[in-house]
């Protein structure tokens, strides 16, 4: 391991955490490295300090610059650190750097970011997902991992030395894992791809956004869900699919997925566009913001920044403000609902909200969806529980050829529902059937037994 090498043992948990800002950022070290502090603590370190160098672009060589790098290793010293973490992703030669400099283990943000999803990775696809953007972070990196091999045989780059034939060695090892992963990966993907093709008849809705933002709180709140919801950065990392029964009686289903987060390590980005990709065949986007945070502006254009390279810029979307019951002044929100002024805002802790995001959700399936009026004859009877369960059921009667339904339903389903003995119903269908405003007050009651 890496450690074995360096000469200073600070204690290996505390971490000094630094970052380049732009010139004139008038945040504090603290503010500008916030985020990454959030994912700091969530791999289990303890920030012990916050260090910002104001320069227009990170040192080529050493990131921050040596006079910098100095000042770094002064603080990691005298704050007994075992390990420093970068707000950026660093070149391996950057990264060798501040290991020189500090004589502790520097680990970046991608590092970070793929240690937490190692850590979170629960499913056999997010788990491969992971080791493959892991293997491929490795691979530039095995020169600086085998260096002190080198050394032993007189210096970096001496062709033949211990540490050279090591590399080899290790790359072909790396490339074969590469490959094998890859292949797992593709297989599961498949699968996966022909179990999404295979449930087009229920109304599919996918919630999304940054990372905390609330998203399985929400799916936890509407559905039995039971997925894992906490304050940290990534619990969620697989995509799950939950039943969500509305009011009405009505089934959809609900997506819950893996959370955004800026400056996402690019070998992540192959695997997180995987496992999103599911989502993207939603019929409805929910996106969603944590209303609360300070970043909450940046943080959804980042969302939108990805949803647009996933080419999903354009599927139908409500925004949603998450957290209000954390927001003391609305007027913080003013940005927010600049950029969004249909948004819905709620609380999913308390409930506030819910009702107005139901209602968007409704208001939606009506202007989206076939409404027609269908006469499903008694002998089709049998389809009248699922019509139940997969349509809106706008008003209903029994006639003595069968029951004139008016429904609000998908294509698909519809198509089915008429290949299979229901009928686009006539005007002699109707005969039987009192004045529409009578209709209203007999509207169907949720059947009290779940919906398949
Ligand atoms: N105060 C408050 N906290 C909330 C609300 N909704 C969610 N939270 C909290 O926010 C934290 C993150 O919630 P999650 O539901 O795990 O967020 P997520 O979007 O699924 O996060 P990732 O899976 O990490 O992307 C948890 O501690 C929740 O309890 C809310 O309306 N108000
Ligand atoms: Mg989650």
């Amino acid at each position: 391991m890496k450690s074995d090498s360096f000469a200073t043992r600070g204690n290996p948990t505390e971490a000094i955490l630094f970052g380049v800002v732009p010139m004139g950022d008038p945040r504090t070290a603290a503010e500008a490295l916030h985020e990454l502090q959030q994912l700091a603590e969530t791999a289990e370190f303890v920030a012990a300090g916050c260090m910002v160098q104001h320069r227009r672009h990170p040192d080529p060589h050493s990131y921050l610059g040596s006079g910098k790098l100095a000042e770094l290793a002064e603080v990691v010293k005298l704050a007994h650190s075992g390990i420093v973490i970068c707000d950026d992703s660093l070149t391996p030669n950057q990264g060798k750097a501040i290991e020189a400099a500090t004589g502790v283990p520097c680990i970046d943000r991608s590092e970070l970011i793929l240690q937490i999803f190692g850590m979170h990775a629960r499913t056999p696809q997010a788990r491969l997902q992971v080791e493959l953007a892991a293997l491929q972070y490795e691979m530039p990196r095995l020169r600086r991992r085998w260096t002190h091999l080198e050394r032993q045989r007189g210096g970096i780059g001496v062709r033949g030395g211990a540490g050279e034939k090591q590399i080899d060695v290790d790359r072909e090892l790396l490339r074969n894992r590469i490959a094998a992963v890859g292949r797992e990966l593709k297989r599961i993907e498949q699968h996966k791809v022909r179990e999404v093709q295979a449930r087009p008849e229920l109304f599919t809705i996918a919630v999304v956004g940054y990372t905390n933002a609330g998203k399985s709180s929400l799916m936890n709140r509407l559905t039995d869900a039971g997925v894992l919801a906490e304050n940290r950065l990534f619990s969620t990392l697989d995509t799950r699919t939950r039943p969500w029964r509305l009011p009405g009686g009505r089934t959809v289903l609900l997506t819950d997925t893996v959370g955004f987060l800026r400056k996402l390590p690019h070998q992540l980005v192959a695997s997180f566009h995987a496992t999103l990709e599911e989502a993207l065949h939603a019929d409805l986007l929910l996106v969603m913001v944590d209303g609360s945070s300070p970043e909450a502006a940046e943080q959804l254009r980042t969302v939108d920044e990805v949803l647009e390279t996933l080419g999903a810029a354009n599927l139908a979307r409500i925004t949603v403000f998450n957290k209000m019951d954390l927001v003391a002044d609305p007027t913080t929100l003013a940005e927010l609902w600049q950029a969004e002024p249909h948004a819905v805002a709620v609380s999913v802790a308390t409930g506030a909200g819910m009702p107005d995001l139901m209602a968007a959700i409704q208001a939606h399936l009506a202007a989206v969806e076939n409404r027609v009026e269908i006469l499903l004859p008694h002998a089709a009877g049998a389809l009248h529980a699922e019509i139940r369960a997969k349509a809106t059921v706008l008003s209903e009667f029994y006639t003595a050829d069968g029951c004139l339904m008016e429904i609000q339903a998908s294509p698909a389903l519809l198509g089915r529902l008429l290949a299979e003995g229901a009928r686009v119903a006539e005007d002699r269908d109707r005969a039987e059937r009192p004045a529409a405003d009578d209709l209203t007050s007999s509207a169907p009651e949720p059947p009290a037994d779940p919906a398949p």
